[in-house]
């Protein structure tokens, strides 16, 4: 692979400007392919304020601006950039298939309208832009928070449309099968389960806005200084500022003013500070097939080996499940302030962030077209479930012998 900076001008030298309808700013999007063979320099790379979207055996791959290809060059990062017009990812209208905004809020409430008895939808709070966000919470017990809980969330990323069908899917799964499906319901006796899907719709509307994709990844957050966004997945609080997040407010990995600076992120922060018995979470991303836990902020591992015996049994045993790789978060690139980090640090959750298809962006990256819904759900159906069946008691993942709490793994 060869820099760079020559072969990079060459691009721009054949850029024709097709992409007013891009991000918000008019400027060239480029595709990129990083040298990277290591977590060291995928972490170098990051510590640019890009957001790396796939990860090979030799390199990455991303989407960046101009100035940060300039970046890059100059602390000696070899890449290849082609400019990028998203018009040639097509247009929503083809992927119909995907709930957008309101149908996403109407899909949840069909789900309580239905299933009344065990199904009842509820806001966390508002987007930057005044949207609810909204979730449905699913158990048979009538009082809320009296059962251990489970979390599901969607769409931290505006362009990760995929990440929102997977808990809306699993939501309309588990109430339709609640009472005939055995295995089904005896969950939903024991757990209660609260999905919120769309956690960034402003990003997520604006992504498809006028039917053409943005590959837009931030909340919709005015800058005041001529950029929006904030990444939401670099505003959480633990480790807030550290590496693989940006100060830059154009950058895709802009993490904020301060941890929590975000509606969202705060809506989420106190949604799961009231539901005091969550001892499970997935928080899904799209794409690179990966099952990742915690820490992300830091090379260090998850320091309660009891912890990190349960973290990497079950999250091995759902990436069996799915076939996705199994690993801890800094082992793809150290990136601060994500989900996951804080609502294990902060509130000891077994917080997983799941990376769903496809695997690369040769098949399709953010925009794999509606056929990938159903084998994606199909796929993390039995990961979901595992994890639901631990959620009483994360801990017995890791017990040999369940009649024997004593014989533990460490
Ligand atoms: O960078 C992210 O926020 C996630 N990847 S994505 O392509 N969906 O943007 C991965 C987060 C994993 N966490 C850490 N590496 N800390
Ligand atoms: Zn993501």
């Amino acid at each position: 692979m060869k820099t760079c900076l020559s072969s990079f001008l060459l691009f721009c030298l054949f850029w024709v400007s097709s992409n007013a309808q891009g991000r918000d700013e008019t400027k060239p999007l480029f595709f990129v392919r990083a040298k990277a063979v290591n977590s060291q320099e995928r972490t170098q790379i990051a510590n640019a304020g890009i957001a790396i979207d796939g990860v090979l055996s030799d390199a990455v791959t991303f989407f960046s601006t101009e100035k940060e290809l300039k970046k890059l060059t100059s602390i000696g990062v070899s890449f290849e950039a082609t400019p990028f017009n998203e018009r040639s990812w097509g247009f929503p209208g083809s992927d119909e298939a995907f709930h957008d905004y309101q149908e996403t809020s109407d899909a949840l409430k069909e789900i309580a309208a239905k299933y009344p008895s065990i199904a009842q939808t509820f806001s966390i709070g508002k987007s930057v832009e005044g949207r609810e966000l909204y979730g449905v919470r699913l158990s048979s017990a009538r009082m809320q928070d009296s059962l251990p809980t489970m979390v599901l969330m969607g769409c931290h990323h505006a362009r990760e449309h995929l990440s929102v069908e997977i808990p809306l899917l699993m939501a309309q799964h588990l109430s339709r099968h609640y009472g005939t499906d055995p295995k089904i319901t005896k969950l939903l006796d024991t757990i209660e389960v609260w999905i919120v899907p769309m956690i960034n719709p402003d990003g997520a509307e604006h992504d498809i806005h006028r039917g053409v994709y943005k590959m837009w990844r931030k909340n919709r957050r005015d800058n005041g200084d001529g950029t929006m966004g904030v990444d939401l997945n670099r505003n959480y609080g633990t480790g807030w500022g550290g590496p693989g997040s940006s100060s830059d407010t154009d950058s895709d990995i802009y993490r904020g003013p301060h941890a929590f600076s975000e509606p969202e992120t705060l809506a989420v922060k106190e949604f799961l500070k009231d539901r005091k018995k969550t001892t499970t979470l997935i928080s899904f991303h799209t794409f690179s097939e990966l099952v990742l836990w915690p820490f992300g902020h830091t090379n260090d591992e998850v320091p309660n080996a009891a912890d990190l015996a349960v973290f990497e049994t079950i999250g091995k045993k759902m990436a069996k499940g799915n076939r996705y790789t199994p690993m801890k978060s800094s082992g793809l690139y150290l990136a601060s302030g994500d989900t996951a980090d804080w609502a294990y640090d902060e509130l000891g959750i077994f917080a997983f962030t799941f990376e769903l298809s496809p695997s690369s962006l040769f098949q399709g990256g953010f925009y794999p077209g509606a056929q990938a819904i159903e084998p994606t759900f199909k796929a993390n159906l039995q990961p979901i479930l595992d994890l639901m069946e631990v959620t009483d008691n994360p801990y017995r993942s890791v017990i040999r012998d369940d009649s024997d709490p004593l014989n533990m793994l460490h």
